[in-house]
């Protein structure tokens, strides 16, 4: 059973992905057991009753109900099955323990964020403590996302205007892909994201070190980090291509035409305002489908941001 699972699914890394296995490899089985069964009847049949000879006639049958009973009842009790294990499933994974950490997610084209109970925001990285059970409140802040973590086997639509929940506990420590499974425009495919798993020290200290600023990096640095951190790339280049959104490569102190025709100049207060409000101002030729980082990214996180794109011509 080992390999069967290693060969259709990844390795199963929740306290909840087992039962779905289970469920997933009885259907498979039962399945494969009938088609065969099916297949081989079918066969044996048509060279069982051929045509012998001109007066081979098939009697006229009108019904046998032993055989009809028996058909109808043994699909019914495999449907049956399958209906309370699927249930059972499906509510043990829509109900979180009631001490489950709350995390909530917030889905934007083309990114995930994560909000932390002590205020802390991180962009496509999920960090949790492993043994312990997680609950994430989610919404999206324009069209419908889907999260799906293949490792824990949960997956569920991530909605504007309202919220929808899933939860999971983590089985060991290490890393697991989210992807959104709901196709939701241009960079849908580069909207994923990373779990990380640490033991509940290391998630605590995570915690807490995550928010600081390293005062021995230089700005710059910091700010590069960040827009890595932040998603950014998904949709801009340091290099000069063009994305989604316009290079950061020659930004700085640059003329941008707008699509009303102004021309703005990318100072300080452009790039912050791109950031905190990036419909404000639209660059001519691109659509407006930048997120905002307002309440994502302090202040402090936009200078060094600001000074990051001045390194860059
Ligand atoms: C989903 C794609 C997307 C993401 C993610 C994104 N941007 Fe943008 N960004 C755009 C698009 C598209 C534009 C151009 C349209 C506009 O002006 O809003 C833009 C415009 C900008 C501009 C103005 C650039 C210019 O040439 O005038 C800045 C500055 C900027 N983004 C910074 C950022 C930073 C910093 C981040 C990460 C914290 C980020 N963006 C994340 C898509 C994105
Ligand atoms: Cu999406």
């Amino acid at each position: 059973m080992n390999r069967l699972t290693e060969f259709m699914l990844p390795p199963a890394k929740s306290t909840t992905a087992g039962e779905v296995d289970a469920l997933f490899h009885f259907i498979n089985v039962t399945s494969i057991i009938l088609l065969a069964g099916i297949t081989f009847t079918i066969i044996y049949f048509a060279w069982k009753y051929r045509r012998r000879s001109e007066d081979d006639v098939t009697p006229v049958i009108t019904h046998n109900s032993k055989l009809e009973i028996t058909w109808s009842v043994i699909p019914l009790i495999l449907v049956m099955i399958v209906f309370g294990w699927g249930l059972s499933g499906y509510m043990n994974l829509t109900t979180a323990p009631d001490d489950a950490y709350e995390v909530r997610v917030v889905a934007k084209s083309w990114l995930w964020e994560f909000h932390y109970q002590n205020g802390h925001v991180s962009v496509n990285e999920l960090h949790v403590p492993v043994d312990r059970p997680v609950k994430l409140v989610m919404s999206s802040d324009d069209v419908i996302h889907s999260f799906f973590v293949p490792d824990y086997r949960i997956k569920r639509d991530v909605l504007p205007n309202r919220y929808t929940s899933v939860w999971f506990e983590a089985i060991e420590t290490g890393e697991s892909i989210i992807h959104c499974t709901e196709y939701c425009g241009r960079a849908h495919s580069d909207m994923n994201a990373t779990v990380f798993v640490h033991t509940q020290e290391d998630f605590e200290t995570w915690l807490e070190s995550a928010d600081a600023i390293d005062e021995d990096m230089p700005p710059a640095e910091r700010g590069e980090a960040l827009v890595t951190r932040s998603g950014c790339m998904a949709c801009h280049s340091t290099d000069g291509s063009r994305m989604v959104g316009p290079t950061f490569q020659g930004l700085w102190m640059a003329e941008r035409t707008m699509e009303d025709g102004e021309v703005v100049t990318a100072d300080e207060n452009y790039i912050r305002e791109s950031i905190l409000e990036p419909n404000a101002r639209i660059n001519e030729g691109y659509d407006p489908v930048m997120p905002s980082y307002q309440g994502t990214l302090s202040d402090r996180q936009i200078d060094d941001i600001i000074e990051y794109i001045k390194t860059l011509d």
